[in-house]
This record gives C-alpha cells, structure tokens and sequence, in this order.
C-alpha cells in the first residue's frame, strides 16, 4: 500500500463517466493524449512532459455518459505507469455487477451497465480484475499524503482491515438516514489531527476547502459542477466545468 514511486502527483476526483471533463482537465494540468496499443482497450492514453502521476480517487464509473473511455483512459495510463487509483464505492459495486452478483442497480449503476454489457466477456473480466486490484487507500509521499475516496481516519492509515476498507469506500455514517433515505455522514475531517495531509473525495462539495490538513476535491463533476484536480506537493486546485450535462443524485 505504500507507493515509494515520487511525487509530483495530479489527483484526481470523482469522474462518474464523465470522460470529456477529463481530457478537459488533464490538458489543463499539461498533459498529452497518445495513442497506445493495449487491446482489448481502445488506444486513448495521457502522459505528462514532466513525468507527474495522476492519482485517481475513485468513482471512475456509474452517472455519467462516457464510462467505458473513463476506464480506458485510466487503465491505459495505469498499465503505463502513469497513474494510480482507488477503489469508490461505485467502481466496487460495478466490479460485483461483471462477476455476476446481485446488486442492486440504482445511483447510475444502470448507465454503467449500458455501455459495459455489450463488450465480450473478455473484456467485462479485464475491468473487473482491474477494479479488484485497486487498493482501499495509498500512502504516498513517504507518508505525507494519504488518498483514500471517502477519505480515512489517522488510525486506519496504512490498515488492511474491513474497517479500513469500509471506511475508504463509503465513509462514516451513525448508521441513521436523512428524510430522503440517504445515510447521514459524519464529518471524520472535523476531527482530524493527523500529520498527514488527506485528499479523498466521494460526497460533492461547492468548492474545495482545506480543513485540519484534510481536503474533499469532489465538486460534482457529474452534477453540473466541476472537475476538480490537486496538484501536489503544489497544494493548487485546477479544475474545468461540466460541459456534458448533468445526471440526477
Ligand atoms: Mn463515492
């Protein structure tokens, strides 16, 4: 789980299919499309001149209307070395979906299922190992900074457990629902004083504020808002708006 390879690292929010934002956002950050060919994927592929990483933080699928090239991308750059990620909620329940278990199909889980049923089984497979492979959180930086989707309490960093990964994926709740059934979350962050710095994403926020040494960079890409990227160790938000139309929560 901790990655030794070197900053500097672009990461990335919560994409939801939204594939046009994200050539948006990576040519705004300085990167550059390239064709590279690593079947069964299409070619579509970024690199950066200066060698940064990206660091995807997950919820690359479901809500949006682009998600097979979302994964193109990232598994390309994945494969090349380019990029890392984590493991969203969404792209854990898509991987139950291609191996076949019950899920159920509400939160966009349907527009992913559009575009992924028609590929060959092949295919559905290689997405579903890619998503497997994807960790719970990434320690980076020699410890400095800590990428996690729903973001991570200091006692779990660097934690296998179920917890940890719970936590990761979806966050803490107090196990209540709002009056539109949605889990009402707790806000871990406000009671965050760990020394290293947390960037996570998973539940929308208008604009991205630094909080105790923590920071959400999901703005709602899918929404209607913005794709939000961190340049670290920078600490500069870049970000480009929904220019795709918007899905509903
Ligand atoms: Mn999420």
């Amino acid at each position: 789980m901790i990655n030794p390879s070197p900053a500097p690292y672009d990461i990335i929010g919560d994409i939801h299919g939204c594939a046009a934002e994200l050539r948006l956002l990576l040519a705004k950050l300085g990167w550059r499309p390239v064709s590279v060919n690593s079947k069964p994927w299409g070619s579509e592929s970024w690199v950066h001149p200066a060698g940064r990483k990206a660091v995807f933080l997950g919820d690359l699928v479901d809500r949006g209307p682009a998600i097979l090239d979302v994964l193109t991308i990232v598994l390309n750059m994945t494969i090349q070395g380019h990029a890392l990620s984590v493991c969203g909620n969404h792209d854990d329940k898509l991987a139950r979906w291609l191996r076949g278990r019950k899920v159920k199909v509400t939160h966009g889980l349907d527009k992913s299922i559009a575009e992924l049923q028609p590929l060959p089984a092949t295919q559905r497979n290689a997405i579903a190992s890619f998503i497997e492979s994807l960790p719970s959180h990434l320690i980076l930086d020699g410890g400095n900074l800590v990428v996690a989707h729903a973001g991570l309490r200091e006692e779990f960093h660097g934690s296998q457990s179920t917890q940890a990964r719970s936590l990761c994926l979806y966050g803490e709740t107090n196990g209540q629902t709002d009056d539109q059934g949605l889990p009402i979350r707790l806000d871990w962050a406000a009671n965050y004083h760990g020394q290293a710095t947390v960037v996570y994403g998973h539940t929308p926020v208008k604009t991205s504020l630094w909080h105790n040494n923590t920071v959400n960079i999901d703005t709602g890409a899918v929404f209607g808002g913005a794709l939000t990227a961190l340049r670290y160790p920078e600490r500069e938000f870049v970000s480009v708006p929904n220019v795709e139309g918007t899905a509903t929560p």
